[in-house]
């Protein structure tokens, strides 16, 4: 067994590094008797859900992927093939900061909490299993997308949002052990139970049921997704219940290639229906390629769903999580008051069927606030993929949707908007809303399309490869998965 000391950069406690441990790890675990068998109790339940609910086929299959095997930076550059059953999840939080302080709410400036405080663990627990549950739901949700890779390097780069979403399945479950004893055990097990899409027991957030059964859905999630698991981490990374600051900060490190997973599968979808423009003429679909409108549609939907993740424009959930110090605001450092009791932030909300302005207490409008920030992110994304159609010669340009468009969470959810966010009616709506969001038949296209290529080197039609595969050094050609 690896268990190197080392002292964390920011001077806190020593952290001990167990990697070849069964739970690789760097909280001692080895020191806790009780919740290293609790944990290893829930291991091999872990191990039956992914071989059940993850990638159906190539479990025995070697993949190219990356690991951890350090929580410094340099322990990421560690790639290598894996079978994904074997893969090391473990639980890793990144190294704690001496005398850290609650840095907003009631309690600013106290001590961060080393445990749960006992009058906010119902919250707490709430927000932790909320969070756990959506990383194996998006496991589930992208599961028979290895069954039409449109290249190797894209299956392996599935994969490898898949074993991290894993891991961060792990991270939650940790707190959960750890921290809240019998019912955080409890919960830990129905982690593993809800099912993607299952009546019965579905996922908790509505964007974790949906189907996401193609490619362009896969691409679209994983941008606009991911970017929502972005957001709700950076937030909670402010929590003043410092595991879980330091669990979501970890987590973070993970994100941002999801993201651009997300980002450069459209950016090559989008250069791909220019190059077929260019070669045959406007109509893409008849060359076998995804065309502009249809992208849109698809762009429409998985916003608009991840808009619903952000929860309500005015909540109280969010101003108690606030108050409590437990979810903060994206870079809170930014802010000159952490208090946030006084002052108000503006926004649209329905009244009677209108859409009429309003200023809410800033307490009550934090998921609004954390939204806001969302949309900016994701515009820029979209300027990017706007860029590739300038230099391309085409003149289309895709758009984010209003942010009241499609909406079923907060005070759109009632009413009904065009994508420029006129308000219209139900019946209006209904005639429209093939042209706004994937019709069957869109969908029926698109799915005609996912046909495999496990080929090193070569790619689908309806894509084009990557300029860099952001792999370590490896090239396009490299067998990133082989039998
Ligand atoms: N679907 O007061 P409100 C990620 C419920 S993604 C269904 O506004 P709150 C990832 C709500 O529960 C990030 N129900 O809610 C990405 C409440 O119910 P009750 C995940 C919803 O609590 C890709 C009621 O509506 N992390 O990591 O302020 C791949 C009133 O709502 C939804 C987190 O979510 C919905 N979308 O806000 C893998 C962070 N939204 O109490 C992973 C933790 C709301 O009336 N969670 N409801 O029964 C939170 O911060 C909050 O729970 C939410 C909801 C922001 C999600
Ligand atoms: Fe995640
Ligand atoms: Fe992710």
């Amino acid at each position: 067994m690896v268990n190197r000391a080392c002292r964390s950069s920011t001077g806190g406690e020593p952290e001990v590094l167990e990697l070849d441990a069964k739970i690789p790890n760097n909280v001692n675990l080895s020191g806790d008797a009780k919740l290293q068998r609790a944990l290893e109790k829930w291991q091999p339940n872990y191990l039956k859900w992914w071989r059940e609910m993850g990638p159906d086929g190539f479990q025995e299959d070697d993949v190219y992927l990356r690991t951890a095997v350090s929580v410094e930076p340099s322990g990421w550059a560690n790639f290598d093939y894996v079978k994904m059953p074997d893969y090391r999840w473990g639980i890793f939080l990144t190294p704690s900061v001496a005398d850290r302080k609650i840095g907003f709410g009631d309690f600013e400036g106290q001590p961060a909490w080393q445990q749960v405080p006992g009058e906010f663990r119902t919250q707490l627990r709430r927000l932790i299993v909320t969070q756990g549950d959506t990383e194996p739901a998006s496991v589930e949700q992208q599961r028979r997308l290895g069954k039409t890779a449109p290249s190797l390097l894209d299956l392996r780069n599935l994969f490898q949002v898949n074993v991290e979403e894993g891991r961060h399945l792990w991270a939650m479950v940790y707190l959960l052990h750890s921290y809240f004893g019998r019912d955080g055990r409890e919960e830990a097990e129905e982690l593993l139970e809800r099912r993607s899409g299952n009546e019965d027991k579905p996922r908790l957030l509505a964007a974790f049921n949906e189907p996401c059964d193609n490619w362009l859905s896969f691409y679209m999630f994983t941008f606009f997704t991911d970017r929502d698991g972005k957001y709700q981490l950076l937030a909670l990374s402010e929590s003043g219940f410092d595991p879980l600051s330091r669990t979501c900060r970890f987590m973070l490190t993970e994100e941002a290639f999801h993201m651009s997973v997300g980002e450069t599968g459209i950016g090559r979808v989008i250069q791909r229906a220019a190059e077929l423009m260019h070669e045959g003429g406007d109509d893409v679909r008849k060359q076998g390629g995804i065309d502009l409108p249809t992208l849109q549609k698809f762009l429409n939907f998985w916003f608009s769903v991840s808009l619903d993740l952000f929860g309500g424009e005015v909540s109280s959930n969010a101003a108690q999580y606030f108050a409590a110090g437990l979810k903060g605001r994206y870079k809170e450092e930014k802010h000159d008051d952490h208090k946030a009791l006084e002052g108000f932030y503006p926004m649209d909300i329905v009244k009677e069927g209108k859409l009429i302005h309003e200023d809410v207490p800033l307490r009550n409008a934090m998921n609004e606030v954390l939204r806001d920030a969302y949309i900016e992110d994701c515009q820029k994304g979209v300027e990017r993929w706007n860029r590739i159609l300038e230099k391309s010669g085409v003149s289309h340009r895709l758009s984010l949707p209003h942010k009241a468009f499609h909406r079923e969470i907060g005070t759109y959810g009632s009413s009904f908007f065009t994508p420029k966010g006129v308000t219209i009616s139900e019946e209006e709506w209904n005639a429209k809303k093939g042209e706004w969001l994937p019709s069957e038949e869109d969908r029926a296209y698109v799915n005609s399309l996912m046909t495999p290529v496990y080929e090193p080197g070569r790619i689908a039609n309806w894509i084009a490869p990557p300029q860099k595969t952001n792999v370590k050094d490896k090239p396009f050609e490299f067998e990133y998965v082989r039998k």
